[in-house]
């Protein structure tokens, strides 16, 4: 492939899968004893706070057990040998963070952070206190502290750097590269963006370990775990990109 001027990458939950975090829909998947309208809306929050804490309080917690791994590595390289890169994350875990990826974008949120209720203000809170799952947290921004929720994109709700995305996908040429990994293709926005690139003349690569459902927006299919398969595919971009 020759080299492109600019990349868009977007990975979901399946490049976090070798670092044992749980995906969404597989078969030990997160969603499994949880119905998605229980835990993942706002409704959830307003109707039982206690059972969404609790869930996403086990999950920041997960977090601090947790590594990135060769994927997520390999993406770093990318981005600090290749060409302009924008990195969209759909996850929620801090590996990209951790990593050292810098262009990053969080579309769904972060399971670090949390949000006043009353104010809207992001504070990262991950002290020991913080992950108690049967106390919530109250803000430090409002004169009488408010109680947070978690900083998480839920169903109904708009993704973050919308006008980001929009304006990356909107500066990709024919050439260009648009990488996908690690994501079933289920939820939208973020499904939309191979197909956003692909008709602005970017070419398509995916990487997952099973065919997502919009397959057919790839121009270029690597089926296998991420771990195990993307930091091959940078090494020889990279090559064929500095020979040229
Ligand atoms: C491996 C691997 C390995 C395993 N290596 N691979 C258009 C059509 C239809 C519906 C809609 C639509 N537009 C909007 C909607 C509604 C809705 C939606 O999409 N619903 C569908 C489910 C039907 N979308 C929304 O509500 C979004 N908001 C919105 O659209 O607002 C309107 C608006 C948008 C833009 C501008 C203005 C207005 C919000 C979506 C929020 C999603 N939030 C969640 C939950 C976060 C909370 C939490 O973390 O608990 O985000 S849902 C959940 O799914 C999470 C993920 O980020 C997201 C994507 O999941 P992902 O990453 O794809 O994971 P999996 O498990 O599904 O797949 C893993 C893949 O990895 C699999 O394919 C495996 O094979 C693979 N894998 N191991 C490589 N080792």
């Amino acid at each position: 492939m020759p080299r492109p001027n600019r990349i868009v990458v977007l990975t979901g939950a399946g490049i976090s899968a070798e670092s044992g975090v749980a995906t969404f829909r597989g078969e030990d998947g997160l969603w499994e004893g949880h119905r998605i309208e229980e835990v993942a809306t706002p409704a959830a929050w307003w109707r039982d706070p206690d059972t969404v804490w609790r869930f996403y309080s086990l999950r920041r917690k997960a977090l601090l057990d947790v590594e990135p791994n060769a994927a997520h590595h390999a993406l770093v390289r990318l981005e600090r040998e290749g060409p302009e890169m924008l990195l969209i994350t759909q996850n929620v875990d801090d590996l990209h963070q951790r990593a050292g990826s810098s262009s990053l974008l969080p579309m769904h949120g972060q399971l670090r952070m949390l949000r006043c209720e009353r104010s809207g203000r992001h504070q990262e809170r991950m002290g020991e206190a913080d992950l108690d799952p049967s106390t919530f947290v109250d803000c430090t921004c409002c004169s009488t502290p408010s109680r947070m929720r978690p900083d998480i994109v839920w169903f109904g709700e708009v993704p973050m750097g919308m006008d980001r995305i929009h304006a990356a996908i909107d500066a990709l040429r024919m050439g260009d590269l648009c990488l996908v990994v690690g994501t079933s293709g289920h939820v939208h926005p973020a499904a939309g963006i191979a197909a956003a690139a692909r008709n602005v003349g970017a070419r398509t690569v995916l990487v997952n370990l099973e065919a997502p459902v919009n397959l057919h927006d790839f121009d270029e299919v690597h089926l296998g775990p991420a771990g195990g398969t993307l930091p091959g595919l940078v090494e020889a971009w990279l090559e064929e990109w500095n020979d040229a």
